[in-house]
């Protein structure tokens, strides 16, 4: 039988083969998937104790929050303020940045972007839901706090992007931008696993993911693109997680679309949150993320936390036809390039 592999051996070996490697973004990973599995404990629970529910506030984009959100985030700056390596975080449940007090007169080398519990409304009914995550070198020196600029950095800045799914099993996928590997908690004892080395996405496949009840907010590009999708007979998947729906299409293959509509004209996903960590991921394992403008996700200038984008990402080859069609229904793009 082979010897298992776990996330804190992968992620040690993995520093030692980089000779400048210092050990603090390992620390800041290793972290990271503890706080997952506390998370993960309570997502697990969440059926059996009176966790479930709203409380009785919003979160800064506007929307009501579930509990468990809230015990997400708590834990996650719980585990990276203690880290030592993180200098600040910021979370898609705050309205602003927390910076965290130095250590030994220095502050952290990173900041860390997440969405605590991404798939929110699923939670009540028993389907995945995941968190995403994202680290950047801060632009400052270690002697002074984090400031907004440190967080604001465009994705091609990452150092690292991940995610965990807490479905029917808990898988957490990373990446350090040599690739993608992902890690199956064992509950049985408590850590995760190597269960797939080296992910790498299908050139096509046989999936869209799309809220199709939208279709007519679309435009038109859009609306053409998906009737050629149903005309191909794709099958249609879409499970309201992001994390649920791009893990489908990591190993499967296929897209995965949320256009801007008329309710949010510039897109309705976080730009720094979600976006960039899952177009990151994405990429690293050959495939292609970019907006309904054709810009590519990582590219793109943030120019404030909450920021929202259009997101169309998934395998390269479909990712090239759907912007064929985009070049030839949409006029605003036309005139761009003429
Ligand atoms: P959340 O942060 O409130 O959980 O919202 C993000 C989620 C994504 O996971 C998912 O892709 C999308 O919202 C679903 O939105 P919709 O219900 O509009 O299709």
């Amino acid at each position: 039988m082979q010897r298992i592999t776990t996330l804190d051996e992968f992620i040690i070996t993995r520093q030692k083969s980089y000779s400048s490697a210092t050990g603090e973004l390992t620390g800041l990973l290793r972290d990271i998937g503890l706080a997952a599995k506390i998370v993960n404990r309570e997502v697990n629970k969440a059926g059996l104790i009176n966790i479930l529910g709203k409380f009785d506030q919003e979160n800064s984009s506007g929307e009501q929050v579930a509990k468990l959100d809230i015990y997400a985030n708590d834990r996650l700056i719980e585990f990276l303020k203690t880290s030592g390596e993180c200098a600040g975080l910021a979370s898609e449940e705050l309205e602003d940045i927390i910076p965290f007090p130095a250590r030994n007169n220095k502050y952290g080398k990173y900041v860390v972007l997440v969405d605590p519990l991404d798939g929110s409304s699923n939670i009540d009914v028993n389907v995945s839901v995941g968190t995403i995550f994202g680290i950047y070198r801060r632009l400052g020196n270690e002697d002074s706090p984090v400031d907004l600029r440190d967080f604001l950095q465009k994705g091609t800045e990452l150092v690292a992007a991940g995610y965990v799914i807490y479905g029917t099993s808990t898988i957490l996928v990373y990446s350090t931008g040599d690739g993608v590997n992902g890690f199956t908690l064992d509950p049985t004892i408590g850590e995760f696993c190597l269960s797939h080395r080296d992910i790498k996405i299908p050139a096509e496949g046989p999936y869209y993911s799309v809220n199709q009840g939208y279709y007519l907010k679309f435009d038109l590009e859009m609306r053409r693109y998906i009737d050629y999708c149903s005309d191909l007979n794709l099958r249609l998947r879409y499970i309201g997680t992001m994390v649920a729906d791009i893990h489908r299409i990591l190993f499967q293959g296929g897209i995965f679309l949320y256009p801007n509509t008329r309710k949010y004209p510039k897109g309705k996903l976080r730009l720094l949150y979600e976006c960039n960590p899952l177009s990151y991921i994405v990429e690293q394992a050959g495939g292609q993320a970019v907006n309904t403008n054709l810009e590519r996700i990582l590219e793109m200038e943030p120019e404030e936390l909450h920021q929202r984008t259009s997101v169309l990402m998934g395998s390269p080859k479909m990712i090239e036809e759907m912007k064929d069609f985009v070049l030839k229904y949409s006029p605003n793009i036309h005139s761009e390039i003429e």
